[in-house]
């Protein structure tokens, strides 16, 4: 069942129906100092657009673009026309800030009851939306398309399983939106607790903001008793609602009629063949506020254009198979080994070679890392190296959001290697891969 029957629109009407909405992005674009710059310097405009293949003339957009624009000067629109602001998290500790008009949250609660209805929701549910409502576009991103499609919500927020698990025996909601590793962690206290998933009122799981595997996907279906469908997106290109799973479950449908999606190789930055896997570029074809053009997302999957059972037309992409930069995505937060270095280092001690491990040894993420410290930290005594630990530990929080645990090694005792230094060990992505 289709929510929206420009889902299942046919492949050349919606071609020509992105490249009408890409010239008038481009022209919207154009309202920006960045890229007014930017098309002044190629000598492109909306008028350059003919076909869709003509995108390819434009040049890329990349974070950076958008952070040394800090904090809204990639708006295309008059202040006075914002009508929400949201922010992803970004390297120095200041976020990325997303401005939307209310046109586009018009359409971003669309976009997310598409992916809703296709994974079951219907107006007489109750939906436990366990995300955070702030900044983090999943709260109120899924909230207005819960709402959109006429069903309850119980906004419950982030934090406090046990409080969680309580709302969800007392009201029994249908449906569960969180990330994927917070489903988890609600799945395990809920085990502990007793709870007997053959009681549970949960039918639905819609996931989201973080990547996961087929394995959590099991284990979460097995102890909530639900169907669970993954959903994608970043803040920048509008948040949820870029793309989800239909009841196929077999990729996620972009919905290509707001975002123009291209996969490319890193090293050429020329598309991949469909099936192979790329980075994800975006162009948002309907923005208002905050138009982009080839947001390179840094996030690697890939593209499958066959036609899907279920009718919808959007090309389906892949899980999230990890990324090409090196930024960790931590619980839910974005997290860069450059941060981490600079945390470090704001320590008088420090030396410089460290490295990071991240692990899910049961539900949540881990953060250790290992950082070599001057020798004579070690002929101080116990309490010292335990104060100097914890320095580490608290500008780690203060610089990256998230809580590591620190452990101290003499200089020169870490491994390293003669090339590139190997900074990252994320065993996550290990177990996903076995
Ligand atoms: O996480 C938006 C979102 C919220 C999507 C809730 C879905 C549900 P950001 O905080 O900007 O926005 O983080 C975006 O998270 O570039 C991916 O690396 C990762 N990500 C998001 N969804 C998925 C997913 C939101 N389903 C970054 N699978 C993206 C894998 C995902 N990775």
């Amino acid at each position: 069942m289709i929510w929206d029957p420009v889902e299942s629109m046919p492949p050349a009407k919606l071609a020509e129906l992105q490249r009408r909405r890409l010239q008038e992005c481009v022209d919207r674009a154009s309202n920006t100092p960045f890229y007014r710059e930017l098309f002044q310097q190629h000598g492109l405009d909306g008028g350059s657009i003919k076909t869709l293949d003509d995108i390819r003339r434009f040049p890329f957009t990349t974070k950076s673009n958008l952070r040394r624009r800090y904090p809204l000067g990639m708006m295309a629109v008059p202040r006075e026309s914002l009508a929400r602001i949201h922010g992803s998290s970004g390297t120095t500790g200041k976020p990325v800030f997303v401005g939307y008009t209310q046109d586009d949250l018009e359409i971003w609660a669309g976009l997310c009851a598409r992916f809703l209805y296709a994974g079951g929701l219907r107006s007489h549910h109750i939906v436990h939306v366990a995300f955070g409502y702030g900044l983090f576009t999943g709260g109120f991103g899924l909230h207005y398309g819960i709402e959109k499609i006429g069903a309850a919500v119980v906004p419950a927020g982030s934090g406090n399983t046990l409080r969680q698990l309580m709302l969800i025996e007392d009201i029994k909601p249908d449906v569960l939106v969180c990330t994927p590793s917070y489903a988890l962690t609600i799945a395990a206290a809920a085990h502990k607790q007793g709870f007997d998933p053959g009681r549970s009122s949960l039918k639905y799981a819609h996931l989201g903001g973080e990547p996961w595997t087929e394995d959590m996907r099991r284990a979460i279906e097995r102890d909530l008793d639900v169907t669970a469908f993954n959903n994608y997106g970043l803040s920048e290109i509008t948040g949820p609602g870029v793309s989800g799973e239909c009841g196929e479950r077999a990729g996620m449908h972009i919905q290509e009629d707001h975002f123009l999606v291209e996969c490319i190789d890193t090293d050429t930055l020329e598309p991949v063949c469909d099936g192979d896997p790329g980075e994800l570029v975006f162009t948002t074809l309907s923005r208002q506020a905050m138009p982009l053009i080839r947001y390179r997302t840094r996030d690697i999957a890939s593209l499958n254009r066959e036609q899907c059972p279920c009718g919808r037309s959007g090309v389906r992409m892949s899980r999230v198979l990890g990324r090409s930069d090196d930024m960790l995505v931590i619980r839910g937060v974005n997290v860069f080994p450059s941060q981490i270095e600079e945390a470090l280092l704001r320590v008088d001690g420090s030396a410089t070679h460290y490295v990071i491990e991240v692990d899910r040894p049961r539900t949540l993420d881990e953060i250790t890392i290992r950082v070599e410290v001057q020798e004579e930290i070690f002929r101080g005594g116990a309490a010292e190296a335990q104060a100097l630990r914890e320095r580490f530990q608290q500008s780690v929080y203060v610089v990256a959001a998230v809580r590591a645990r620190v452990e101290m090694a003499a200089e020169g005792t870490l491994e390293q290697s003669a090339g590139k230094a190997k900074r990252v060990l994320d065993l996550r992505t290990k177990a996903a891969e076995e």
